[in-house]
């Protein structure tokens, strides 16, 4: 298997590059040399395990996982002599068929050795020393570290309560169980719910919008499993790339081609790329302007609906407000959605393809085209990836695009699918339990440089505070647990800065890292973490498609330099805050008790499942679901009566009066729309806002193959593989007299970046994107200029209408030459 070969572990002077990290002065010495070894240069000395390295009998192989966010999880098998790991292998059990198959790491998890031995991880725990945000530290003792955390959290909360309190939205190991490090579910969580409780939040950075909107129409999120396209005769997909962003075997990709082979699957691909995911294998590629998608689905309703193509039937029984059948009382007698698509409604403009075409950049020919063929097929499969909704106007998008599904009767039966992206199987999972928040107020997981600069100007109806009509505190101390969201990964990294540099605003923040990321360097306290490949976790599968899994994860070398792990951490806090927080934390558990005390609870659940030794021993056990595919709303397709959905009136919500009153009663901007149907609406930054004769181009990110988020951003090899670009059409290339290649300035009035032009007629014109997480590189004491290209550095703070979400996808910028 290439993975040997990949992840050779020689550097290009044939030293091993584990040798070089026995000790923090030569590791500091490699950083100070130029950080890293030039990557072509290994080349010159292919060492693979199969000469220079050949396994010896002291050898172990450990098992492990890849557990950073990406919807994947994959196995790894770490070889490990001396107490290094210097060769990574994946998962070598089960097949290549699907519920059976192979859980194999993608390019990011097979270079796992490179990030544990990577030459900058931190390794003590560190006091700021100069101004916030500079990144300037001293190394100090754990016992001052905790000391100086929990005295700060004490004194904090004696002077503003529990609610000054915030835990940051992190993804950095969402696989692990005892490691997990979700704001709501990690050991920060139990620790502050052992405490009195912290200032809640709602929404994920990844699903903000759709989260959020879909419910209204369904009463929840929900898809068919990918499997399922086995049973499809048509497969839509909006801004939905799984070639990139579910890669692994694990992950859906390849499986996804599998079904389709099987069921011969016409695939439409609607895309203002043309992705991995379309790239040779699809039928048909439509170019869309970004944030216009739900201007297609009107387009397209319009024909299905004046060429008789709408399942008529469906409409009646599962549905309320299709037509004036089942307009609930209250909406105006022109409010349904049937009104709204053929003129008359309030606006009384028909939304005929040609008026589609005008806004998405879609010929209407093409458009009539698309609607005939998925109104004359079934079942279709019409799926969106969350690329739409992470847009201003996402909300609107994603009920939107649903609409064609319900339109055609195509929800709640196998090859059909709900409009919304994949769902999956999983094996019974015990969580380390986190105890609930006695604190009640939340905000959006995209507000808190908000909640930190203005806390008590924010209200329920304009701010989307839930739990209260509006915040008491401002956010005091940050908790900061394995994300990046300090900077890279939220928006406006200038603004940001702004606001964390003043600590009197913040008072506290608190970083648990393996890397100086761009958010550590925000961090009073910076702690150094140990990898869930070197800690002891039971790791279950994320979107598998049919088929669960667990993987128990060992520690593949012991603990080096002063690295401690999350749970020790936390202990060490919880004593200092009293010994009855510290029994409540531990319950008198160690972190192996607690697996031992969660498998036995699983097994009590499960009779299945293997023995934990017998699970130790193997590292993976797999099931395949037993009920075939995933369906989603298919016991409410069978008996809408018996098996109501949980929206307010147990039917599919066309017209939501829920979001009527919304609506009606928040306090909006005049480009903040929120309506009772999912109707196109334009939007701040949008494709036709005044503000492009500042800013001509729009610019979305993605999802990228080189790292996942900003983790994997600092691999060598894999910086050289899948370079950071910024793709353009040649159109605007030429008229800018940009080639392949150079270098370009793209900025706003938020900030500047500098990157390499891709150009390219795999993006539309007038439309720019980039791979989002590149590491933000910027002095920030006087010039800005962000040399790492981190997208972050041009998207805005302001939120999403309904969700209060991020809408990091849409953004207006310019872009010069260099
Ligand atoms: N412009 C733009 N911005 C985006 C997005 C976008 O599409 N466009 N996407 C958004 C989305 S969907 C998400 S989910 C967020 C993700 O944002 P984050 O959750 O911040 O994700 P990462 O950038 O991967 O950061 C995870 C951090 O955890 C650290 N980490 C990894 N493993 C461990 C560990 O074992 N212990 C500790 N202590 N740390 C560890 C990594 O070093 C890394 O710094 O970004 C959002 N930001
Ligand atoms: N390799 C890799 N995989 C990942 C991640 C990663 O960082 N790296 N992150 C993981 C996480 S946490 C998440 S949340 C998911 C994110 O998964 P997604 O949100 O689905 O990923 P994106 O790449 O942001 O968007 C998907 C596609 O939408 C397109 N798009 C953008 N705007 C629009 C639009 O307005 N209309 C249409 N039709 N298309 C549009 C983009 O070109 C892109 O191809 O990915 C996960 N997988
Ligand atoms: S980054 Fe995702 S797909 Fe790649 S190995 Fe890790 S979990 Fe698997
Ligand atoms: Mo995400």
């Amino acid at each position: 298997m290439s993975a040997s070969k990949s992840d050779n572990p020689t550097n290009g002077n044939g030293i091993s590059r584990r040798n070089l990290m026995k000790t923090s002065a030569l590791a500091g010495l490699v950083a100070a040399a130029g950080g890293i070894i030039p990557p072509f240069s290994r080349r010159a000395f292919p060492a693979t395990p199969e000469n220079s390295q050949a396994a010896q009998p002291q050898d172990k192989v450990v098992w492990g996982a890849c557990s950073v966010n990406c919807g994947s999880r994959c196995a790894l098998r770490l070889h490990v002599r001396n107490d290094e790991v210097y060769w990574v292998e994946t998962d070598n059990t089960g097949n290549d068929q699907y519920g059976y198959h192979q859980v194999r790491a993608c390019l990011r998890g097979r270079s796992m050795r490179r990030r544990m031995n990577h030459p900058e991880r931190l390794n003590y725990p560190m006091k700021r020393t100069g101004k916030r945000g500079e990144g300037k530290f001293k190394p100090i003792s754990w016992e001052q570290a905790f000391d100086e955390i929990a005295d700060n959290l004490k004194r904090i909360v004696a002077k503003y309560g529990n609610e000054a309190v915030y835990i940051n939205y992190s993804s950095g190991v969402v696989g692990g169980n005892i490691t997990r490090s979700s704001p709501t579910a990690s050991l920060v969580t139990r620790l502050m719910n052992c405490y009195g409780g912290y200032l809640g939040q709602y929404g994920t950075y990844s699903t903000a919008q759709i989260s959020c909107a879909m419910p209204y129409t369904y009463g929840s999120n929900d898809g068919n499993s990918t499997s399922d396209i086995e049973n499809s005769k048509l497969v839509v997909l909006f801004g939905n790339n799984p070639a990139e962003t579910r890669m692994s075997g694990g992950g859906i990709t390849y499986f996804l081609e599998q079904a389709r082979q099987r069921s011969n699957a016409k695939m439409v691909v609607i895309d203002p790329r043309y992705t991995d995911t379309a790239a040779g294998r699809e039928d048909e590629w439509l170019p869309i302007r970004p944030g216009t998608d739900a201007a297609l689905v009107a387009g397209m309703a319009y024909v299905l609906i004046s060429e008789n193509m709408v399942d008529q039937p469906f409409l009646d029984n599962y549905c309320v407000g299709y037509d004036e059948k089942t307009l609930p009382a209250g909406a105006p007698a022109n409010g349904h959605y049937k009104a709204y698509i053929l003129g008359q409604g309030d606006d009384a403009l028909a939304k005929t393809p040609q008026w589609a075409s005008q806004i998405t950049g879609i010929p209407a020919d093409r458009i009539i085209k698309l609607a005939r063929e998925i109104g004359q097929t079934k079942p279709v499969c019409i799926s969106q990836g969350w690329g739409p909704q992470r847009q201003a106007n996402g909300e609107q998008t994603s009920r939107a695009i649903a609409m064609l599904a319900i339109l055609t009767g195509n929800v709640g039966i196998n090859g059909g699918n709900s409009g919304a992206r994949e769902s999956t199987y999983n094996i019974t999972i015990e969580r380390m339990p986190v105890l609930s928040n006695p604190v009640k107020t939340q905000i959006s997981c995209f507000s808190w440089t908000d909640a930190i600069k203005r806390g008590p100007e924010m209200t329920a109806k304009k701010d989307g505070i839930r739990g209260k009509d509006k915040l008491d505190v401002p956010i005091k101390f940050i908790w900061n647990y394995a994300g990046n969201t300090i900077t890279n990964q939220h928006s406006e990294i200038n603004k940001t800065h702004d606001i964390l540099q003043d600590d009197s605003q913040c008072e506290m923040i608190v970083v648990i890292e393996n890397f100086m990321t761009s958010s550590a360097k925000y961090a009073d306290i910076l702690l150094p973490d140990l990898m869930t490949t070197e800690q002891e976790d039971i790791i279950p599968n994320d979107y598998a498609g049919n088929m669960g899994y667990l993987i128990f994860s060992q520690p593949a070398t012991s603990a080096k330099f002063q690295r401690k792990g999350i749970y020790e951490m936390m202990s060490e806090v919880a004593k200092r805050l009293g010994p009855q927080v510290y029994e409540k934390f531990t319950e008198g558990r160690s972190q192996r008790d607690w697996l031992h005390f969660l498998y036995n609870k699983m097994l009590a659940k499960d009779p299945a499942l293997p023995a934990y030794e017998t699970l130790r021993e193997q590292g993976i056990y797999k099931r395949k679901d037993p009920d075939g595919h995933f369906v989603a709303y298919k016991a409410f397709r069978q008996d809408p009566v018996a098996h109501p959905l949980s929206t307010p009136s147990g039917k599919i919500e066309i017209y939501s009066a829920a979001l009527a009153k919304i609506a009606a009663e928040w306090q909006l901007a005049e480009d903040e729309i929120i309506t009772a149907l999912p109707v196109y609406t334009s939007t701040f930054e949008g494709w036709d806002d005044p503000l492009r004769s500042k800013y001509p181009l729009q610019m979305f990110g993605f999802h990228y193959k080189a790292r996942t988020h900003s983790s994997y951003g600092n691999i060598d090899v894999l910086q050289a593989a899948c370079r950071q670009e910024i793709w353009i059409n040649p159109l605007d290339a030429e008229s800018r007299g940009i080639s392949n290649g150079d270098k370009v300035r793209v900025f706003n009035g938020r900030g500047e970046v500098r990157v390499a032009a891709k150009v390219t007629p795999r993006i539309l014109p007038g439309v720019v994107a980039m791979g989002q997480g590149a590491w933000h590189q910027a002095d920030m004491q006087g010039d800005r200029v962000d040399h790492g290209a981190c997208m972050n550095t041009l998207t805005t703070q302001r939120p999403s209408p309904l969700a209060k979400g991020n809408p990091q996808h849409t953004n207006l910028i310019q872009l010069e030459k260099v």
